[in-house]
């Protein structure tokens, strides 16, 4: 290839390589970043609430939160506007094993959806010898 056909190839070349960051980074999709209480941690005192933390904007439209596979009634509405952060209250919660199900529409209009689980109690019988 000649270096003038070179010169006239390599807008395109940029234009392609352009195009294809944009897309990379369009079709990254929102996720939790980090919620309260953390996934896989073990609280002593029971939360009154749950707290989300996303990785932009989203507008939640799912959270389901059991015990044992039972569902409880929290104070959770789905979101209207999009936000980054969610705080959700619950109801007296019990010892036990909890798993928070959710499910968010992000930016892109893309649904995501996942759960993360955590244990309310002092871990007592399962740290005995
Ligand atoms: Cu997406």
């Amino acid at each position: 290839m000649s270096s003038l056909k070179l010169f006239k190839f390599l807008p395109y070349l940029v234009l392609f390589a352009t195009l294809s960051l944009i897309a990379g980074i369009s079709s990254a999709h929102n996720a939790l970043k980090e919620s309260t209480p953390a996934d896989e941690s073990t609280v002593e005192t029971p939360p009154a609430e749950i707290s989300l933390v996303f990785n932009g904007p989203v507008r939640l439209v799912k959270v389901e939160l059991l015990v044992s596979g039972e569902q409880i009634s929290t104070e959770f509405r789905p979101s209207a506007e999009p936000q980054d952060q969610f705080v959700i209250a619950t109801p007296d919660l019990q010892a036990g094993n909890y798993t928070v199900n959710w499910a968010a529409i992000g930016e892109d209009g893309h649904t995501v959806s996942n759960s993360f689980g955590f244990m309310v109690g002092t871990g007592s019988v399962a740290s005995a010898p």
